[in-house]
């Protein structure tokens, strides 16, 4: 059926050979707390090593686990190294151009500078339990400050750069932050963005206020500073002293904000002890992680995939981790390959969509640098199809590479489907096998389970490590979402296929939640945006096949009485999405109509508008239970494809 491509032979330093696995993950399932309190021993220090495993209910949610150990997350990842580590790498920075000056700190360098940023986030007035918000470009700063606001014991909230100034304020409002730290302004492909000005309008906005902003000076830029309330970090004697806050394993490491199918972004909490286990057990297998290995993940710390592999997985296995500020086809369209030749990285993490883009430049951008260095690579946050696995796997790895493709969500902490690189064969298209710890179930649409070889929803049984604990401030919402579609299981919104050989091959998300370039965007939230307009009636967003970005946006407007649709309407709601929400949310197709598919109880059929906007009028289905059956034909008239 599907064809399967050969693991390479297991050196002798392999992490996981196919027997350890077999084993491995049976011991892993049949005592699941022996196993982890094991690995907790094993991959981390503790004040108070735990005796508790997982204290779990699903119904009610209730997750824990070494409830009764302490340990600080930043003293795993930095002051534990300092001994053995203290002069190697920790932390490469690559800045956007290729002619500025890069940066690297080594473990004492990095406890320094960590120390540095507490410090100044303590004189701030900064306490533990308190919410502080990074609004930060791809620079080291950025895991500088996630570790300090770990050293004590504060919580941090990461906003992707890329959000607008409302997309922030919100985030800033939800969690209750009082503090927020940033940089001047970023770099990416040559344009500088204009972070702290954006704090400053957020900060502007009615019912937020801060106590404090920490900004660094990074490009120099023109910015304004707020006397009282906005201080330089240089401005802050550096004092290199500053002791790890004693944390218990289930005190909030960090909130991160992710869209589902309904309301504003979630603030998902992980806790400190599941997660930094969940970090350093999965980066040490998958990538199969070994001393000396230069590891670059492309992601943004913005987003789950940066928190986990960028900073904690990397650093807790004390390796080193290399931070790019730039974009892939800056200043051509050779910038990774020339990344991974200046830096010999050997150990690669992108997205599929980074992967199709540079694709379809042609291989020379690929054949004219050495890559030599390579080992294993890795692809996350969409589903890779075959085409670009293998453009990934021959032409980039030249066959050398083993290819692991990673399934997992903001929710699970990190990895939770992959292949690993020496203990299962790859096949294109399949994140592959279950990680330790995990039981992937699939079940109908009523809930009921499908054995072997079929296809269903997909969720997962017991608890692991790395779970998320709850929504900051909301855990009716956390149930809501995740638990009470599948009562007793967590249903993680994805459609997955099992092959005959246990495999899954992740179909792609069942809910209303559409994926654009490896970012997951509520339709709900680009729906709330374009009806912000004041020219906006309703609108009904839904996701279309996009060849670069995996999905594409199409939204149907209706306008209020008496307004009109025009080029520059469009033009104009466009940009208004792009404002509240930010560049990532901007539409690719606008469609205005006189109304939207609905029932005749007013529910509006978003199955039909999917199809009109795939350009599949053959399958639309039962269209009788609409309240006007004509709209269909004007929809498939007005079908946008510009
Ligand atoms: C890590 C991350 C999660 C959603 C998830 C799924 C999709 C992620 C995938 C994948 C197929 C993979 N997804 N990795 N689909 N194959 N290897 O991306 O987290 O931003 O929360 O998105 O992304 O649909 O449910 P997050």
């Amino acid at each position: 059926m599907s064809d399967t491509v050969q693991r390479p032979a297991a050196p002798s330093t392999a992490n996981c050979t196919p027997e350890q696995y077999d084993a491995l993950y049976e011991r892993s399932v049949q005592d699941p707390d022996g196993f982890w309190l094991e690995q907790a021993k094993e991959r981390l220090d503790w004040y108070t090593a735990p005796t508790k495993g997982a204290e779990w209910s699903y119904d009610p949610v209730d997750i824990k686990w070494f409830s009764d150990g302490t340990l600080n997350i930043c003293y795993n990842a930095v002051d534990r190294h300092l001994d053995t580590h203290g002069d190697q790498i920790a932390l490469i920075f690559e800045p956007d151009s290729p002619d500025a000056p890069g940066r690297s700190l080594t473990y004492r360098q990095l406890h320094k500078e960590v120390t540095r940023v507490a410090n100044a986030l303590k004189a701030m007035g900064v306490r533990k339990g308190d919410r502080v918000t990074l609004y930060m470009p791809m620079i080291v700063e950025g895991a500088l400050t996630m570790l300090a606001c770990a050293r004590i014991g504060a919580i941090h909230s990461v906003v992707f750069g890329g959000f607008s100034p409302e997309a922030l304020a919100g985030r800033i409002m939800a969690c209750e932050s009082r503090f927020v730290v940033c940089a001047d302004q970023g770099l990416r492909g040559s344009k500088t963005v204009p972070l702290k000005a954006n704090v400053d309008a957020a900060l502007a906005m009615q019912g937020v206020s801060v106590d404090g902003v920490l900004v660094f000076d990074h490009t120099g830029g023109e910015i304004e500073m707020v006397d009282g309330r906005d201080h330089w970090f240089a401005d802050f004697a550096s004092d290199d002293e500053c002791p790890c806050e004693e944390m218990n394993a289930e005190d909030p490491l960090f909130i991160l904000y992710t869209s589902g199918s309904t309301g504003t972004p979630k603030g998902v909490l992980h806790t400190t002890g599941g997660y930094a286990l969940w970090a350093a057990t999965t980066f040490h297998y998958t990538f199969d992680y070994q001393p000396g290995d230069i590891f670059w993940c492309s992601a943004d710390i913005g987003w789950v995939t940066g928190h986990t592999y960028v900073t904690y997985g990397p650093l807790i296995n004390a390796g080193t981790s290399l931070i790019f500020e730039g974009v892939p086809n800056y200043p051509d369209h050779g910038r990774f390959w020339d990344v991974i030749d200046k830096h010999k990285v050997n150990l690669f993490y992108t997205a599929p969509t980074a992967i199709r883009a540079l694709m379809r430049e042609g291989d020379s951008f690929v054949t004219s640098r050495n890559l030599s260095s390579l080992r294993v690579l890795g692809t996350v946050g969409e589903p890779i199809n075959p085409e670009a696995w293998r453009w990934y796997y021959e032409v980039v790895g030249k066959k050398n590479c083993p290819i692991v493709d990673t399934w997992w969500q903001t929710e699970t902490g990190g990895h939770m489907i992959t292949t690993l690189p020496y203990a299962h064969d790859m096949k294109p298209g399949s994140a592959g096998k279950p990680f330790f710890g995990i039981q992937p179930l699939l079940v109908d649409n009523d809930g009921n389970t499908l054995e072997g070889a079929t296809e269903g929803n997909l969720c997962i049984t017991h608890s692991w490590p790395g779970q998320a604990r709850t929504v900051y401030g909301d855990h009716d919402r956390f149930e809501q979402a995740y638990f009470s579609t599948y009562p007793g299981r967590y249903f993680t919104g994805d459609g997955c296929r099992r092959d005959e050989d246990g495999y899954y091959w992740i179909t792609g998300r069942v809910d209303d939640v559409i994926n654009v370039s490896g970012h997951r965007m509520g339709t709900a939230e680009v729906e709330s945006a374009l009806v912000l307009h004041p020219k906006v009636a309703e609108a009904a967003v839904v996701g279309y096949p996009h060849d670069i970005k995996g999905q594409g946006i199409y939204c149907y407007v209706t306008l209020n009485a008496g307004e009109e649709g025009s080029d520059e309407l469009y033009s104009e709601l466009r940009q208004h999405v792009r404002k509240e929400i930010g560049p990532i949310a901007t539409p690719d197709h606008l469609q205005f109509t006189d109304g939207l598919p609905k029932t005749r109880s007013g529910k509006i059929m978003r199955r039909i508008l999917r199809k009109i906007a795939e350009n599949d009028y053959g399958s639309l289905g039962d269209t009788s239970t609409l309240a006007d059956p004509s709209l269909v034909d004007r929809l498939i008239e007005g079908r946008q494809n510009r």
